[in-house]
């Protein structure tokens, strides 16, 4: 294994690339200021001092016993991070600030409607509502340590003090993001457990007050029919005093959080002391079958990591506003809007709207009224933006030190506008990658220390030692610029630990491919596998060139073509279906549905929109399809499997290639003809 500092960056390899490619260079003023400004980062983190390297994002957090060990890899891949140790996460996010930042501003709330007040809650606020909505949760919904409870609330300042309130009784918290169906809702539910549902009664979105609580109806309904019961639903009120939501209560089951806070005013709740390798969170993503995967994050190892790299690569300093438009529901949300960042004590801002509405003019409004200086957003965002207003950042006067690209890889194009436009050429960008199960980031530059290159996320994180592998399981040479599997070496505190109740399945999504020997207790034996392809450059930055198994991303939010394919087989007419990842300007890529009917059907219009309305009602609108094609027959291998590779070709006009192995080829000029009609 070659040291971090061999594989690093140098200053005299960036001189070469800088003739041949295009490299930015962070100012002289965001550098004087950065968290990170010397490569000793990297010395710190090479591999000779793994593990104990990672202690050093330990030590920004308070524990209430040290650790004994920095990794125990006893169980492999089910590693420890700082076993022995204990803390408690919202004593970390929250009290711990009060001694010097009592008054100052934890979140920021900006609601969608821009005649409503902005609401600005302090550090101390933040402590008393966390800690009434604990004592709730404890003593109203009966809640302890290591129970489970699932969220689904939209983005208004009660979801982060809610994770919170979980946090510090120890209570594991399942947010499903609020735009999943409550099919979603009840599936994730019943997987994890858990039998109170947390939600909120309506929200804005695109000018229009959503009626939420609906969803609660559907998903307790969904639940019980599949054997499961949510038996409380807390309802938090968009308008506090005020129901917003025309789905009326149901007795006994049904209960407004604000009513019932006025019996736990004034009330504290001692945070418990957690195990760091308690669990603090599910987080259910997409997987290659049907079924999402409850990924467990720690509460030690997981907030270490969150909070170290919100530190050198989102360089929060207690001075910043910081905001991330993403929503807390993804794992972006939940590492970078929330833990990372409230255990550096950051005032966040968390808004309520989509980012271009009524204009695109209200992103640069939010951030010239709240000094916003570090951005956080998607490619999605930033095109959408750009199409709807690429003049506009100009016209306000704010400015950002650190902007971030998360979920999907940029074009360089659209990097350009961010730049120049949205950061006005001041603005230092980190392209970061990494993926729910991660925790946190696995590359980006740092950002005082590296050049930018656009539509390249840049080298390893310090302490994380990526390795790519090509299809027969050879590692392809480092800085080839080859294509490959992305795997990472080693362990990191970061990583989940397992999915939930599913060891089997952890091991064998993440590291049944690469492991080299099942029986091995080295953790060099067990890389863990990303499931994304990518290169390395030769000066060392990686470029994602996306997902290698069956996982399409949408507007930076992953969908499984599996769970898509199940949704439209509900629609009884359909035999079999296939879904393709269409290239889209703003999305990136969007589902495209085919489907075959059974004999005798024919297909109409209205099947169309039948199925394209299964699709959003089992998973949610994200998952629309782009269109609904029918066809005859799918094109098939000899042994029976769907060659989604030529459809794909189809819906984007291109030439199919090699057609031998298909079992039907005179298929494919038929569907030919019917995506043309399409
Ligand atoms: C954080 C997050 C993970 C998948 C990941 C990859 C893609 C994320 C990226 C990127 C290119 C980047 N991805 N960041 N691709 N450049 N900077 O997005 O988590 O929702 O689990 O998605 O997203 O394909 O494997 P998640």
């Amino acid at each position: 294994m070659r040291t971090q500092k061999e594989r690093g960056v140098s200053e005299a390899e960036i001189a070469v690339h800088w003739q041949e490619e295009e490299y930015y260079h962070p100012s002289e003023s965001f550098i004087r200021q950065a968290n990170e400004k010397d490569r000793s980062i990297y010395r710190r983190f090479e591999m000779a001092r793994f593990p104990g390297c990672f202690a050093e994002y330990a030590e920004l957090l308070d524990w209430y016993r040290h650790w004994d060990r920095v990794l125990d890899t006893s169980d492999p891949p089910f590693w420890r991070w700082f076993a022995g140790g204990k803390l408690n996460v919202s004593h970390n996010c929250v009290d711990r600030h009060l001694a010097d930042h009592r008054n100052k501003a934890a979140l920021h709330f900006v609601p969608e409607p821009e005649d409503e007040p902005i609401q600005h809650v302090t550090f101390q606020e933040l402590y008393v509502k966390v800690n009434e909505f604990a004592a709730l949760l404890r003593d109203f919904a009966g809640l302890k340590r290591g129970d489970r409870v699932t969220l689904h609330m939209p983005m208004i300042p009660e979801l982060p003090i809610v994770m919170l309130a979980c946090a510090r009784l120890g209570v594991i918290h399942s947010q499903v993001f609020s735009g999943y169906s409550a099919k979603s809702v009840a599936d994730r539910a019943a997987d994890a457990e858990s039998n109170v549902l947390i939600t909120a009664d309506a929200y804005y979105r695109g000018g229009k007050l959503l009626d939420h609580k609906a969803h609660a109806d559907t998903a307790v309904a969904l639940a019980e029919k599949a054997g499961f019961k949510i038996d409380k639903v807390l309802i938090w009120q968009r308008h506090p005093g005020r129901y917003s939501s025309p789905t009326p209560l149901v007795e006994g089951r049904d209960f407004l959080v604000n009513e019932l806070l006025k019996d736990f005013r004034g009330q504290r709740i001692a945070p418990e002391e957690m195990n760091a390798d308690d669990p603090l969170f599910l987080m259910y993503t997409s997987g290659t079958t049907g079924q999402p995967k409850g990924c467990q994050h720690s509460t030690g190892g997981y907030l270490s990591y969150v909070a170290g790299t919100a530190r050198s690569v989102l360089d929060i300093h207690p001075g910043d506003v910081y905001w991330c438009m993403a929503d807390i529901g993804w794992i972006t949300g939940h590492s970078y809007i929330v833990y990372g960042p409230l255990a550096l004590g950051a005032s966040v801002v968390v808004y309520e709207g989509l980012p271009a509405w009524p204009d695109a003019g209200r992103p640069w409004r939010i951030a010239r009224d709240l000094g916003v200086n570090i951005f956080h957003t998607s490619p999605t965002a930033i095109r959408g933006l750009r199409r709807a207003g690429p003049d506009e950042p100009e016209k306000y006067d704010y400015h950002f030190k650190l902007m971030t690209t998360v979920g999907e890889a940029i074009e360089p194009e659209v990097w350009r506008w961010y730049y120049h436009v949205v950061g006005k050429d001041e603005a230092a960008i980190v392209d970061t990658w990494w993926q729910t199960e991660t925790g946190g980031f696995l590359t980006s530059t740092m950002p005082a220390l590296h050049p930018m290159k656009p539509g390249s996320t840049g080298p390893a994180m310090p302490g994380i030692y990526p390795v790519i592998y090509d299809d027969e399981g050879y590692v392809i040479p480092e800085r080839s610029g080859r294509a490959g599997n992305i795997c990472i070496a080693n362990p990191w505190p970061g990583r989940m630990q397992t999915i939930w109740k599913n060891r089997e399945r952890f091991v064998e999504a993440y590291y049944k491919r690469y492991c080299r020997n099942r029986e091995s207790t080295d953790w060099r034996d067990w890389p863990y596998m990303t499931g994304d392809g990518a290169t390395q450059e030769s000066d060392g930055y990686y470029r994602i060139l996306g997902r290698i198994d069956d996982i399409i991303n949408v507007a930076g939010h992953r969908l499984g073509s599996k769970e898509i394919e199940s949704a439209a087989l509900t629609v009884a007419e359909a035999a079999e279906a296939a879904v393709v990842p269409v290239p889209d300007e703003i999305k990136g890529r969007v589902p495209e549905i085919y489907v075959s009917l059974k004999p005798g059907v024919e297909p109409t219009d209205e099947l169309r929109r039948r199925l394209s309305d299964a699709v959003v009602s089992e998973i949610g609108a994200i998952a629309r399809p782009r269109s609904v094609v029918i066809v005859p027959d799918m094109p098939k291998t000899r042994s029976g499997k769907i060659m989604r590779r030529i459809l794909l070709a189809l819906s984007c006009g291109e030439q199919v290639g090699d057609t031998t192995t298909l079992a039907n080829p005179e298929i494919v000029e038929e569907i030919r003809k019917v995506v043309g009609r399409t």
